[in-house]
């Protein structure tokens, strides 16, 4: 396709001068590095059109916007991806290919931004993609943190955490705004006023304060010109730092500042579904939130003077109880800044935020002590009280008498604030990510909430942009995708898949789409040798999961397996056996000892199997450093089969089976999250499902779960694998190393309940789906056909549909259209 705005010789020319302009040089001269900017700057410009046109738009129309509230915001590398979406990547590849420069090599010089740290944080730049795609107004509100998830180096088999240090080079796509700039209020105290009227004012005073200075990225959507905006703020101090207050004696107070603005924006907590407590993390929510609201409510008050009707042209939507601050700080604005009287402002408030829960884990529930609270965000805390206070009286009204009701359902009890409660009570809507999930959390987690007020539950399955994880990963089978559909159209409506159904029995289709697999599984086994000098043979079975490492997703189940299998083929090595490549890849959060024991073990099972001769290759095992957005995008397309293995009820959806599904890879795993649906989807033959459902989970959790010790000595391979832990085979001798993993599995000493994730419960019929596996990889027509299924189905996953649910359901927006 032609795309006259990327002319050839006009964007050479461009990128000749960048590279000139920016570093005084000839392209010939230029760094990899520079090249990378210099082209991305000739890409911002064109973008830039876009953007203004768009803006101008929404100025003219004034449709309503979503403004999507999230701590985290894992893009992955922006350029290869905007040039897909201005449909520019093919001839951009050869101008630059003409002027000898290699677009791949160029785009490897992109820092992968990783402002975030698995599934919640994708799933909101999934979103972005999407929303722009479709042509809904909406900003991404977060944090412009200095340092983003770490680095991951393994030296010695161990996860050693380096820092990400993204911005080093500046970054080309983003705008800084400081005229936007907003200041946000920590600590002092509130001191009550009263005027002429008898109204009272809350005056915060000897507060500390920093200057929120937003930084803009352009969203461009798909072949639509329409690009919206990612805002995330960087803190700086509000005055420089002066040598006046030194005099006044406000010394310390102005180093206070200063550290303040540095601190706050640091680091992103590299916590994935663990709550630690820390105040600088509620710094970090407050600041993002109240600059985010400021600017907010300023927008809408350009436009229009009557603040009551602001949920006919804004929602607030909050990414997990991470931004729920916003419901206060919203409250704040309204009653102190506006005005207005408490239920004016209450019922504004309960009908422009709404809530997206993303897990069930006890452990990631944020519940912030009360005297931390109050003395960070004195005035938030009041208008909390008061919210809780209304609450818990209309609690008793509904249920006189029942004081457990209370005592469950306040959002202020035992000390705590409890933000999941705050953010239910004030929101219009309360939503799950995947339906298993959703009726877990009407079922069980928040009966209560659900039972007083029904209407706000619903459940919206998660989605992925095709746009990254199939044109821009897997182009050979997005081509292919295109030939055999006859159309482009997929890209913006990813049901049409289900027209490859009909190749699904067409010998010559399955042919190409397994060599396409074959093609990318040898492309990542050279990036495997190159960054872990491990031979894989891409002729194996590419078995691999990818994720963050927890307890819950069972990483250990996977790994026992595996060990299992060793035994086997060593034991049996008459016995035929299908090569299989086990491909790990995951970060386990730096405090998470236990997970990071796992990381270890993987990498020494890997180095004793790896380097067995006698097993004539049979078994490799691979631990991928680093696993991050760009990564990724081939490891998907390399896969023969995605493990999405997690204790049933655990994983709230999971987006990473979309991304293996939608790549052709069939999913072993549990009747878990968004599994459940994508076993609906492909039909129950082609996926391998086994182990506990969520009822049996749930019903052993509440009995005090299972004794493994039944399962360990009456099952002789089991009880071998286990004992392996402590014998020393995986550890030179060292029988200590996995003592604590021993012990999380059989109780000895270990505290928690035994086996609390049913490994052991599970791992018979784990190791029976693994057998199916590589009975169905035999028959090679088979298989086939099973994978080419698997990307015909997932018309369902694509996070245009999951947009689509929002705005019809919860956002109401209206859509826009630019023309340039
Ligand atoms: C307070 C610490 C903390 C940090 C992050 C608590 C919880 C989180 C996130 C909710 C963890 C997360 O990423 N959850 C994942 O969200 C995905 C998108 O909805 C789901 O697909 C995953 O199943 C869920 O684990």
């Amino acid at each position: 396709m032609y795309n006259p705005r990327f002319e050839k010789e006009a964007f050479k020319k461009e990128v000749t001068n960048n590279v000139k302009t920016l570093f005084r040089r000839t392209v010939d001269e230029a760094t990899p590095q520079q090249l990378f900017q210099a082209v991305s700057y000739a890409v911002k410009e064109v973008i830039i059109d876009d953007w203004l046109a768009t803006q101008k738009k929404y100025d003219e129309d004034d449709p309503k916007m979503v403004y999507y509230m999230s701590m985290e915001f894992l893009m992955g590398r922006a350029l290869g991806n905007n040039l897909i979406n201005m449909t520019a990547y093919t001839e951009v590849k050869e101008a630059l290919d003409e002027m000898g420069i290699d677009l791949n090599a160029i785009e490897d010089e992109e820092p992968d931004p990783a402002l975030g740290n698995g599934g919640l944080g994708r799933l909101a730049a999934c979103f972005l993609d999407s929303l722009a795609t479709l042509g809904y107004a909406a900003y991404g509100c977060g944090i412009r943190y200095h340092y983003g998830m770490f680095k991951q180096k393994i030296e010695d088999g161990y996860q050693v955490e380096k820092p990400d240090n993204w911005l080093k080079d500046g970054n080309p796509f983003e705008l800084r705004r400081p005229e936007y700039a907003k200041e946000v209020r920590f600590g002092g105290n509130i001191r009550v006023e009263y005027d002429e009227e008898g109204r009272t004012h809350f005056v915060q005073e000897n507060y500390e304060s920093v200057l929120a200075i937003p930084y803009d990225y352009p969203i461009v959507g798909y072949n639509n010109h329409v690009v919206n905006t990612l805002r995330i703020w960087d803190a700086e101090p509000i005055v420089d730092f002066q040598l006046d207050s030194f005099d006044r004696g406000d010394y310390h107070k102005a180093v206070e500042q200063q550290n303040l603005a540095k601190n706050i924006v640091e680091v992103l907590y590299p916590n994935d579904n663990h709550y630690a407590g820390k105040e600088l993390r509620l710094k970090q929510q407050y600041f993002f939130i109240s600059a985010s609201i400021q600017a907010a409510i300023v927008k809408y008050k350009k436009k229009h003077d009557d603040i009551t009707k602001l949920c006919e042209k804004v929602t607030f939507q909050m990414n997990d109880t991470h931004p729920t601050v916003a419901v206060a700080e919203l409250m704040r604005i309204l009653l102190d800044e506006e005005g207005l009287g408490w239920n004016e402002a209450w019922n504004i408030t309960t009908k422009t935020c709404a809530y997206t829960n993303h897990t069930i884990m006890a452990e990631a529930l944020e519940k912030w002590p009360i005297d931390l609270f109050s003395r960070l965000l004195p005035r938030i805390y009041q208008i909390i009280q008061e919210i809780d206070r209304r609450f818990v009286e209309q609690i008793r009204k509904t249920y006189p008498g029942d004081e457990g009701k209370v005592k469950r359902m306040a959002i202020l009890m035992d000390g705590q604030v409890k933000m999941a409660h705050l953010a239910i009570v004030a929101g219009y809507s309360v939503n799950g990510v995947a339906r298993l999930h959703t009726e877990i959390l009407k079922n069980q987690e928040l009966k209560d909430f659900y039972q007083m007020m029904p209407e706000k539950f619903n459940n919206k399955t998660n989605g992925i942009t095709q746009r990254r994880f199939l044109m821009h990963g897997n182009s050979l089978l997005a081509d292919w995708v295109t030939d055999k559909l006859g159309t482009k159209d997929w890209i913006t409506d990813l049901s049409l898949m289900s027209g490859l159904k009909r190749w699904a029995d067409d010998e010559e289709a399955l042919k190409e789409f397994m060599s396409i697999k074959y093609k990318n599984k040898e492309r990542l086994a050279e990036y495997i040798l190159e960054h872990n000098g491990i031979e894989v043979d891409p002729r194996s079975i590419f078995d691999v999961q990818v994720k963050r490492l927890h307890e819950y997703k069972r990483q250990l189940l996977n790994i026992l397996h595996v060990m299992y299998l060793y035994n086997q083929v060593k034991e049996h090595p008459e016995k035929s056996f299908y090569p299989r490549t086990f491909i790990f890849g995951a970060k386990a959060s730096a405090g998470y000892i236990r997970a990071k024991q796992i990381i270890k073990l993987i990498n020494s099972v890997a180095d004793v199997v790896n380097n067995d001769r006698s097993i004539n290759g049979k078994l490799k095992m691979v631990f991928i450093e680093d696993y991050r957005v760009s990564n990724a995008e081939w490891i998907f397309a390399a896969a023969d089969v995605s493990e999405q293995i997690s204790t049933a009820s655990k994983e709230a959806s999971g987006t990473g089976n979309m991304k293996f599904m939608l790549n052709g890879a069939p999913t072993i795993g549990t009747m878990d999250g968004a599994n459940v649906e994508i076993v609906e989807e492909v039909g129950i033959d082609n996926a391998f499902i086994f182990g506990l459902s969520s009822d049996e989970v749930i019903h052993f959790e509440l009995n005090g779960g299972y004794n493994p010790m039944d399962i360990y000595n009456n099952d002789p391979d089991i009880r071998r694998v286990v004992d392996q832990l402590v014998d020393g085979t995986y550890a030179h001798g060292n029988t200590e190393l996995y003592r604590d993993l021993y012990n999380s599995l059989l109780n000895t000493k270990s505290s928690s309940r035994a086996d609390m994730y049913f490994i052991l419960k599970d791992f018979r019929a784990y190791a029976q789906a693994q057998q199916e596996v590589e009975e169905a990889y035999r028959d090679k027509d088979r298989w086939a056909k099973m994978a080419l299924l698997n990307t015909a189905c997932c018309g369902k996953f694509s996070s245009d549909r999951t947009i689509q649910e929002y705005v019809e359901d919860i956002w109401h927006l209206d859509k826009i259209t630019v023309e340039v």
